[in-house]
């Protein structure tokens, strides 16, 4: 695949080819922890790989053999979050610095973006890079693949989507294991417990994952938008409902009988729906 350079960042790479776009983690010397920079960056490609007509699925990767993420970035992890400006940091009145989670609303982004999104993992998925694995709606690892949480080993945890997905995925039981152990798991092992979705020789990972969105893209957009709104409109509440409800709304804009609504109005007349079935 001929993937061409889709834009100018610092932590990440954007590629675009044949309708597919690739968000690489580009850290490789932190096994692609993310800093704030990294999830400001990753967002604004996943933006444009949505509002981009030609692409129709969305690659999240990590750059090199032997990370796809280790999670946030522990050297800017701050005293209530992470920092953007590490050196310089917003700081409270006691003197403690004033950090965020960045990848709370990427994740929104992600679960949100009608377009599927596909993690290509070699190497470590590790923390909050696990969950943004678990948060894609795909995975292929590379036989070289290593899976967990660590945050209650560091100090941390992800009770949003890090623990109700990855329920989801693997069960109540296993959910808790993975996060109270702390233990890391094998391709393989995941690929038991339903946490991945193909294991193949890591010389072969981008090309199988290639293939799998090629699979994709043959399929209907439409379709494709709405079974992953169905799928989240449960998990999410009142946010994934929103979500499947708008796209049915979209879809009946496209009626005559929403048209004629849309028409009595500006015609300034009543509307005419007798002729509209009222279907049992
Ligand atoms: C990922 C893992 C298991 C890899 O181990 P290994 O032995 O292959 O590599 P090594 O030597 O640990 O790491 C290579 C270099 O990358 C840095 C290391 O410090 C090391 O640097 P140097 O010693 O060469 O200078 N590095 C790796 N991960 C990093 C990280 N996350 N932040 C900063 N530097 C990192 C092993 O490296 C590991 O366990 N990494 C730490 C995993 C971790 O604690 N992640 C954060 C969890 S919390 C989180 O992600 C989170 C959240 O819970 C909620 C909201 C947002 C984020």
């Amino acid at each position: 695949i001929d993937w061409k350079e889709a834009g100018e960042f610092t932590d990440i790479k954007y590629h675009k080819a044949e309708g597919i776009a690739k968000i690489t983690i580009n850290r490789p010397e932190v096994r692609n922890a993310f800093r704030p920079l990294t999830v400001i960056e990753m967002s604004r490609a996943l933006d444009d790989a949505r509002e981009d007509a030609e692409i129709g699925v969305i690659i999240l990767t990590g750059e090199g053999p032997d990370a796809f993420c280790s999670g946030g970035d522990q050297r800017v992890r701050g005293d209530t979050g992470y920092l953007e400006d590490p050196e310089n940091p917003r700081r409270t009145p006691g003197g403690a610095s004033v950090g965020r989670f960045h990848v709370t609303d990427f994740h929104v982004q992600m679960r949100r973006c009608p377009k599927p999104i596909v993690a290509m993992v070699a190497g470590y998925a590790i923390g909050g890079g696990h969950v943004l694995h678990v948060l894609c709606d795909l995975t292929i690892a590379a036989e070289n693949a290593i899976f967990g949480q660590v945050g209650p080993r560091v100090g941390s945890f992800d009770g949003g989507y890090g623990a109700s997905v990855l329920t989801q995925l693997v069960g109540p039981k296993r959910a808790k294991e993975i996060w109270f152990l702390c233990r890391q798991y094998t391709a393989r092992e995941a690929l038991q417990m339903g946490l991945v979705n193909a294991v193949v020789p890591l010389e072969r990972l981008e090309e199988e994952t290639v293939r799998w969105c090629r699979e994709m893209l043959e399929k209907s957009p439409f379709a494709l938008r709405m079974l992953k709104a169905s799928f989240h409109a449960h998990e999410d509440g009142f946010a994934g409902i929103q979500q499947l409800a708008h796209d049915a709304n979209l879809l009946f804009y496209g009626t005559e009988e929403a048209q004629e609504g849309r028409d009595a109005f500006k015609e300034k007349r009543r509307p005419d729906f007798s002729k509209f079935p009222r279907r049992p």
